[in-house]
This record gives structure tokens, sequence and C-alpha cells, in this order.
């Protein structure tokens, strides 16, 4: 209907008018005249502004569209009108008075909250010291007394303001993944995915969305160390300019447990026992293995948890997984599934168990320190992200069900299609407010992406949100500045705990005509839908019987692995179940094992001088013919990475007498091949190098042991040997940097240093070790083109052996 415009006035009906805009109760019987819009009287020209929207709207238009099919197929805009004068929905006519505080415009139709977290960033150089009240402080150093040696007042409210909230400082961390370290940086979209999904972050190529990520360990708590044997949390925020997406996902493909219902027990399970609160950022104890070995759906899970891939060398060197089977959905509302696959440039790439139980003592922090270190001297992290989409009715063939977290969807099934890159190119200005009050959630998703009924998820999607209300202490947590997505936020919530957001007007509801209908539903064209999955069910509890197979993909994953890789899964088992004090428990995981690989079993069983014991029954056989055998992607080795010995650390170890010239070579050459080499002595201070020249000393071998380095190199030089071989520590350093594989180039004279501690030249079959390089004189550039390739190679694990020689 089109609105109508009343007549003039006569004096009588504008006299009432202007005195009933000003009160808060009742009003004429009719709407004020077109004039009384340009009244000049301000308190007018907003009822009647506001009284001529509401005349927009007559009825709800969309009302009867809400029942049966029209609202199923696609909910309409909601019905709307904006109003000309933006004082019809503000909530003051006062909001005219502006200060330094309120600023001076009106914000009709802008939202500023959306503004870049520059706008918050405080810089405190050049200023005075205030209280959180802006008032400043003359003396930080002095509590307020009766006399110099009197009592302390009450009435000192600077010192109570510092106390109290140095007192609140903290927050509950949380309840897993509670130690993490963030980065920002953006996804780059390769090209346009709209045939097959309406998220806006694949829209176009070159397309570049803000993202926010977080790597986390699992069960340690907020100080753990960082390389503790673990899964590792990988959260991307993705703030999209159709709201934010949180993919929230491991370095591992699968989980443990099939159904939320059992997540709590198996964190339970997994963390410090209760009675003691032991042991930290582990789960070698018995209530671990007492649940999984009575929980045989864990047994995919554990071989990669087991494997290299729970110790990782980096959070830049581990690939990430959205676990859980997503729906993408298009414009049509054609819905595919997908899993979501993060690849790292630099390749997968891990620490060996010795070298992370080292590092733990002498660099808890490594995995934060390394991230934090890589962005600051430019050397972004970036990872490929990677779709497997499939049809349902694919799914349908396959003998594992995609629902099932517990499974993948081998390569070789559905290939990886490379949609775009991450790159994380800025460190976050403040721990807590940005990777500390990050909040994910897997409930956070976009137009285009949805979910599938995969049990686990459920929880999750209620989950998140839940634990962020205590965590960050209420409903607000989304204003929390790194939590706010980038684009507009508009609904009828209100209040609550911290709520920052000053919303104008006074209409919090919807349908409404008051505030001309805004904010309206968005509508099917540009809100999220949910995929329309036609379901027919009886309510119970349970799971399908493709989800009672627990072994083929266990199975599967040893296949894949390499001989140095079985052999390292054998003995993370082996230490992990000698930790378990109950044989039962032991003798359970190793009769679990049995249902993987009968040499796997045997060996476990050997390292805990215990008889094999028979299978444990199954719930349903093993897969007889699976689709996939042996999967050569699942290796670690299979991703050497691109980006060579760039970052890689590089100790040139360094002592009175030492032959210089190589050394200073080297060093500058690592550093223009972007790596870190740097100058290792037995203490601070300088080294006077054969010919009276002076060596810079950049860190002691005390405070930087063998295990923080990726690679070693020993100098010439007699007299520096000599003090090398003397030195306890020296030795120690070298037989670390042998025994985890990495690259050794001995220069000279080093040999001697070597051989003293009984390191051989060759493999132990016989064959030259080609991790250990000789310079003797001779071409120096070929000797360090050959070092940058072993270094480049990460480790050489032809040399390991079990127990180590050396
Ligand atoms: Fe989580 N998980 N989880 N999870 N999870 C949390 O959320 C939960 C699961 C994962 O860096 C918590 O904000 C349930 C699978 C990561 O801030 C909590 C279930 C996967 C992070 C929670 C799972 C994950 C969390 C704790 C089973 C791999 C850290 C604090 C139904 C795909 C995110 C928080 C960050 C964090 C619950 C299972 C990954 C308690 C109930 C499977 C990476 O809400």
């Amino acid at each position: 209907m089109p609105p109508s415009r009343r007549p003039p006035a006569d004096p009588a009906t504008l006299a009432a008018l202007s005195s009933s805009a000003k009160s808060t109760i009742s009003g004429p019987s009719s709407p004020p005249g077109a004039d009384a819009l340009t009244s000049g009287d301000p308190a007018v020209a907003k009822f009647a502004a506001q009284a001529e929207l509401a005349d927009k709207m007559p009825s709800n238009a969309n009302k009867a569209d809400e029942y049966g099919d029209p609202a199923a197929e696609g909910p309409p805009r909601g019905d709307f009108t904006e109003a000309e004068s933006p004082a019809a929905t503000g909530s003051t006519l006062s909001e005219r008075n502006g200060s330094a505080k309120l600023g001076q415009d009106i914000p009709a139709r802008e939202n500023r909250a959306i503004r870049p977290l520059s706008c918050l960033r405080a810089d405190s150089s050049g200023r005075a010291l205030t209280t959180n009240q802006g008032v400043p402080v003359a003396d930080n150093q002095h509590s307020l007394k009766a006399g110099l040696r009197g009592p302390a007042l009450l009435e000192d409210f600077i010192l109570r303001e510092k106390l109290t909230h140095f007192d609140h400082e903290r927050i509950p961390e949380r309840i897993v993944h509670a130690r993490g370290s963030g980065a920002h940086g953006y996804f780059e979209c390769y090209q346009s995915l709209s045939d097959i999904t309406r998220a806006t972050v694949f829209a176009e190529m070159g397309k570049r969305t803000p993202v926010f990520v977080r790597f986390s360990t699992v069960l340690g708590e907020r100080g753990s160390a960082d390389t503790v044997r673990d899964a590792r949390g990988f959260a991307t925020k993705f703030y999209t300019d159709a709201g934010n997406w949180d993919l929230v996902g491991n370095n591992i493909p699968v989980f443990f447990i099939q159904d939320a219902m059992k997540f709590p027990d198996l964190v339970h399970a997994a963390k410090p026992e209760p009675h003691h609160q032991m042991p930290q950022a582990s789960a070698a104890h018995d209530t671990f293995w007492d649940f999984v070995s009575l929980m045989p759906e864990s047994t995919h899970m554990l071989l990669w948890i087991m494997s290299d891939r729970g110790i990782p060398r980096s959070y830049r060197m581990m690939q990430g997984f959205g676990v859980h089977t997503f729906r993408l959905v298009n414009e049509e509302g054609e819905s595919r599934f997908v899993k979501f696959h993060w690849t790292p440039l630099a390749g997968t790439h891990s620490l060996v168990w010795d070298e992370a139980v080292k590092i733990a003592g002498a660099d808890p922090d490594f995995h934060r320190r390394d991230l934090w270190e890589a962005i600051e001297a430019g050397e972004y992290p970036e990872y490929e992200l990677g779709l497997q989409v499939f049809s349902e009715e694919q799914a349908e063939e396959f003998s594992f069900d995609v629902l099932d977290a517990t499974k993948i969807v081998p390569e070789e099934l559905v290939p990886i299609t490379p949609v775009g890159r991450m790159v994380l190119n800025r460190n976050p200005d403040n721990f807590f407010g940005e990777t500390e009050q990050v909040a994910f959630c897997t409930a956070h998703v976009v137009p285009g992406i949805d979910f599938t009924n995969d049990p686990l998820l459920a929880g999750r999607i209620h989950s998140y949100v839940d634990t962020q209300l205590s965590r960050l202490g209420g409903p607000n947590f989304h204003e929390i500045p790194i939590n706010a997505p980038v684009v507009e936020v508009h609904n009828n919530q209100r209040d609550g705990l911290h709520r920052q957001t000053l919303n104008r007007g006074r209409v919090a509801y919807e349908p409404n005509s008051l505030a001309g209908g805004c904010p309206f539903q968005a509508g099917a064209g540009a809100g999220f839908t949910s995929f329309r999955e036609p379901i027919e069910a009886d309510k119970v509890r349970g799971k399908p019987q493709k989800f009672a197979e627990h072994y083929t993909q266990a199975e599967l994953f040893w296949n894949s692995q390499t001989p140095v890789e079985q052999a390292h899964i054998v003995r993370a088992f082996r230490f992990e179940l000698t930790r378990v004090q109950v044989p039962a428990v032991r003798k359970r995981v190793v009769a679990q094992l049995a249902n993987v690989n009968a040499d796997l079993a045997a060996a476990v069983a050997a390292g805990l001088g215990i008889e094999l014991p028979p299978p444990l029954p199954k719930a349903a056989p093993k897969i007889s013919v699976p689709e996939v055998a042996a999967s050569p992607a699942l290796s670690l080795l299979a991703r050497p990475g691109e980006t060579g010995v760039r970052t890689r650390r590089i100790a040139i170890l360094v002592a009175d007498g030492v032959d210089a010239a190589p050394l200073v070579k080297l060093h500058a050459q690592f550093a223009a091949a972007g790596a870190n080499a740097r100058f290792v002595g037995t203490a601070m201070g300088t080294v006077t190098a054969r010919g009276g020249a002076s060596l810079p000393v950049e860190v002691s071998l005390e405070g930087a042991p063998s295990v923080l380095w990726d690679a070693l190199v020993l100098p010439d030089g007699k007299a520096a040997v000599e003090a090398l071989m003397k030195h306890g520590f020296a030795g120690d350093f070298v037989r670390d940097q042998y025994r985890h594989c990495k690259p050794i180039l001995a220069l000279g004279a080093a040999e001697a240093l070597l051989k003293k501690l009984g390191i051989p030249r060759t493999l132990p079959g016989g064959a030259d070790d080609p991790g250990l390089l000789f310079g003797v004189g001779g071409d120096m550039d070929a000797l360090i083109e050959a070092f940058f390739a072993a270094v480049g190679g990460h480790r050489h694990f032809a040399r390991e052996t079990d127990p180590p020689m050396t």
C-alpha cells in the first residue's frame, strides 16, 4: 500500500503534536501531517518521521510465506523500508550533542565496530602513566600512607585499581588446546569455485581474505612444553565478506572417537590423572591407554599419534585437516561432500623422540619461537588448501562411512585439488588480546559451507560456543576485536556481560514497523540457508553398522609408512606403554595392535617383555579387499617441501684457534640463502682465530644446546678442535647432532673430534653417510653446495639404529 502523506495541520494540531513529541506516553489519534517533517522542531520531525516509517508497513507482508513449502524452499528477504530521516530510527534527539568522547556525527547506516584492529592498537611512547580512568599518575613507586612509616590507606584508589586489575589478569584456559600460538595472514583463492560453492572466499581468482590462525597442542596446560607427543590444533578463522568461517582442524586427519558423547570421557582419560594431576601434557599413562584400548575405533588415530606426526619439527612443517566431511553448497542449492587439507610449502618434517624430550627442557617455547622468528624474518609460512570433493552417491559406494571421523578418504579414491594458499605474514601485537582471546567455533560457517551429519561434528557445533561463555565471560565474545567479523553485525540480540555495541533506536525485535522493518531477514538470496537434506528416520541412539570396522584404515596407515617411520611407531608405542603400570592395559593395547599388523604387535610386545596376546575380538571383520591398501601420500617423507635451507638453524661451532675464513663464508652464504647460521661457542664473548682475527660468539653451548639446531659445522684449526675435544658439552652437542640424524660438515682437523666421539664415517651397512660431509681443503664452493643439499634434505635416517650405536 502506498504511504499516505497527510495534509498540513492546523495550529492546534501542531501544538498537540509538539507537546506529544516531547512526551513518552501517548499522542494524537491522527498521524502527523506532511509539514510536521519539516516543522523546524526536531522532536516533531523525529515523531513524524517514525510515524511515516511505520505507516509504510501496514502488515507483515511475508507472514503467509513462513508456513509450508515457500519458507523451506528459500525464505524471502524481509520486508523493509529505509527511513528518509536518520532521526526516525535514532534512540534520542540529543544524539546531535557531540563531544570529544561521543564524536560529532550521527552514524546512520554505518557500523563503526568493524573498523580494522589498527584503531585499537595502543602506543604509549611519549605518554605519561594514567589510571584506567585516564587520570595521570604522579607516583608509581609508593602506596599512600599515613606517614612514611605509617599504615597504608584504604583511600589509595590508584594502588587498589592496579592490584585489582592484576588480581584478575587470568582467564580460564581452554579445556583442551590450552597451549597455542597464533598469527595473522591471508588466504588467496586460485580460481573461482562458484560452480560448487557460494562461499565468497572462493568467489574469484586472486581474491584475498584475511585470516587468523592458532596452532596448539591438545593436552598440555597453557605453559606446557611445545614438543610433547600430541595431536596439534590447526584452527583458521577466515574473516570473509559474508561473515566469519572457522575451519577448526588438526594436523591429523582422523579422530579417536565417532560420537560427541564420548569426548569428555576421552579428554578425562588423556588429561593428568585426577588424584595426583600427572602426567603433564602426555598421554603416556594408564587411564589414557585403558580408555583407548576399550575403544577400538581409536586405533587408526593412535597410529598417527605414535608416528612422527605427533612430534612435528615446526608448525610450519605440518599438514592441517578439517577432519570431518563437510558440505559445499552452490547458488543452485546443490551440495557436494568435501574434505579440507592444508599442505605446508616447507614440507612435512618432524623431530625425533630423544630430541623432542630434550627440547622440552632446553626450549619449551620451541614451536612458538619458530613461528614467531620465521614471520619476523619475513619467511612467511605458507600452506596450500586442497579439497577432496565427492558426491553423496560416490560416498555410498565406499567401504567406510564418510560420517565416521575415524576414517580418511584416501587420495587414491578422491584426489586432492589445490584451490588456494594461505600466507601467515604478521605476528600478533598482543598475545592475550589476539591468541588467547580468539574464539574458534565449528558453528561459524558461511553461505556455501555446511555441515554433514557426522555425530562428532554435531557435538562440536554446540561445544565451541558454549565453552566461550565461561572462558571469555559471557555471550558477547563475538565483540572482542579479534573475534569480530570484518562485515557489519546487525540483529536484535542485546545486553549481556561486557556488551560494547551501543545499538541505536528503540527497536530490538523483528518484525517491526518502527524501524522500517530493520534489520530485516536477508532471505535465501543473500542469507545462510541450511542444505535441504531429506530425513526420514526413527529417533534413536546408536551408530551405523559401517562405523563398527576399526582396523582396515589403521593397517592402511601402517602399510603406507617407510621402514624408518614404522620403526618410530614401534618405539613410540614401546615408550608410552612402558609408562603404563597395569599389565592388563599393556596387554590389551598389544592385542588391539595385533588386529592392525602382526609385526607391529610382535615388536611392541617384545619391547614390553610380554608374550604376544591373541588379537582383540573385532566388532566387525576387516574389509577383505579395501579400495586402497597402501597410500604413499600418508608418509611424512612424501612431502619434502620447497623451502630447502630457508629458516634452517645451523650451528657453527667455534673455539680459540679456529680457521675463520671458511666459517665466515658459510655464515654469509647461509644468511644469503635465508637460513639462520650462528657462531656457537663454549662460552660467550669472542674467540681468537688462527692468525689473530676475532670471531664473535653469538650464543653458547649452554644457552642453545644441540637439539635446537638443524645442522652443524665443525671448524678446522687444530687448537680449536683440541679445545672442543676436551669440553664434555661440546662432545654431547656433536653426538646429539649425529644421533638425531642431522647433517654435519666437519672441516679439516674436525674429523679427529668425530673419531674421538666414536662417530663412524659410514652408515651401518658400510656405505657413505650422505649427511656427514668432510672438507679437507679443495673446492669450498662444491662442499658448501653439497652441505646445502644435505641441510635441505633435513634428516639422514639411514644412520639410525635402535638403540643408537653412538
Ligand atoms: Fe575440539 N574443542 N572438540 N576438536 N578443538 C576445543 O574449544 C570439542 C575436536 C580443536 O585454537 C574447545 O575454544 C568437542 C576434533 C582445536 O582455540 C572445546 C569435540 C578436532 C581446538 C572443544 C571436539 C578438534 C579445539 C576448547 C568432540 C579436530 C583449539 C576451547 C565432539 C578437527 C581451537 C575451545 C583454538 C578446542 C570441544 C573434537 C580440534 C572444549 C566437544 C575432532 C584445533 O570447545
